[in-house]
């Protein structure tokens, strides 16, 4: 409310508050009056915003990069993906980092362990692998793969071509907590391979699940979801269940021992979109971080439409009225930080389809 005095007023307030404001600002204090509609908004006000990455043109930089510092000069070679609304912070959402990740056959990127947990989908070439916990994984186009918390990782590429990735950590939350450890692995650049691909596929199973299926989990003993069974978990449920009108056949990765999210903090969707789709809208609190594994379309987010084709990577934030279209049946793979909003009781979605 604007007080009228004879001074002269800032932003409404009176000289005699303007004076308290700053001796409350010597002994570091602030009045919430002044700044409590900021803290507590009505619904979601995100600052980072919608954008693409086009793959062409990242690809491009990343070999340019390439012939400029090794994998293992950079620890890791990444294209950082920074949200043009919250730059210069490593994040592509408030809570979540991405970025885009080149391997050239021969190169190795030394392991080392952190806090923060990793998630990784395959965009292209082969003969690239993870290293996980003592478990060598292969990576293959479209392939999605875990780094769980503290868990020992390098890579490599035993291939003629260049392996590219999208890398998403749940730094900005690690961060968020001050609870954020590193450390490099104590003998060497490589670790010793103690378990082979597929072991815990082998004894755990197919590990999707419809989205929403299922409860908040701990982290999964699988750390590698192969393409090709990801297809055909897809192919199932398109033939045999109803489409659904905002996402189309959605379904989520999980961890096969508790049906849970693989990671805590992070989980993970595939979904396909036949041709011509026109999808209802939908929002929900999680920011969603897309990579485009096949086909073409376009989002829709609060209005601003982005077209979309393989390989690009796209960002919705939080509580921003999304839909789908599609000119050709297309896979979206996307990540967000849903179940650790779950986990706090803060998740919430609206579907606008009746
Ligand atoms: C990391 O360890 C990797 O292991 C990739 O491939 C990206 C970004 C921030 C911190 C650690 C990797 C990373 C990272």
């Amino acid at each position: 409310m604007e007080t009228s005095c004879e001074n002269s007023s800032v932003n409404g307030e009176s000289p005699e508050r303007l004076a308290l404001y700053a001796r409350l600002d010597k002994v570091a204090s602030a009045p919430l009056w002044a700044v409590m509609s900021q803290l507590v908004t009505p619904e979601p006000r995100p600052r980072c915003v919608p954008h693409k990455w086009d793959y062409d043109a990242m690809r491009k930089l990343l070999l340019e990069a390439g012939e400029l510092i090794t994998a293992k000069e950079a620890e890791r070679r990444v294209l950082v993906l920074e949200n043009p609304g919250i730059r210069g912070m490593a994040q592509i959402t408030q809570s979540l980092y991405a970025g885009l990740q080149m391997i050239l056959p021969g190169e190795i990127a030394p392991s080392h362990r952190h806090a923060a947990s990793a998630l990784r989908l395959v965009i292209e070439g082969t003969g690239g692998y993870t290293s996980v916990s003592g478990e060598r994984i292969p990576m293959a186009p479209g392939d999605f793969i875990l780094t769980p918390s503290w868990t020992f990782h390098d890579h490599g590429n035993v291939g003629h071509e260049p392996v590219i990735w999208l890398d998403g950590l749940d730094v900005p939350i690690v961060n968020l907590f001050d609870a954020s450890f590193a450390e490099a692995y104590p003998s060497g650049d490589v670790q010793k391979v103690e378990r082979t691909a597929g072991d815990a596929v082998a004894r755990y199973g197919m590990n999707l699940h419809p989205v929403e299926y299922v409860p908040t989990g701990s982290s999964s003993p699988v750390f590698h979801y192969q393409y090709s069974r990801v297809k055909e978990a897809l192919g199932q449920v398109a033939l045999g269940g109803a489409i659904d009108a905002c996402h189309g056949f959605k379904l989520q990765y999980t961890n096969p021992t508790t049906g849970g999210y693989p990671m805590p903090t992070m989980g993970a969707f595939i979904q396909e979109l036949p041709s011509g789709f026109a999808g209802r809208a939908y929002r929900s609190t999680d920011a969603s971080v897309y990579c485009v594994r096949e086909g073409q379309g376009s989002t829709s987010i609060n209005g601003e439409v982005i077209e979309w084709s393989e390989g690009d990577v796209f960002v919705v934030p939080s509580w921003s009225i999304t839909s789908h279209w599609t000119t050709g049946k297309s896979v979206l793979f996307s990540f967000s930080d849903r179940p650790a909003q779950k986990a706090l009781g803060l998740w919430r979605e609206i579907r606008f389809d009746d």
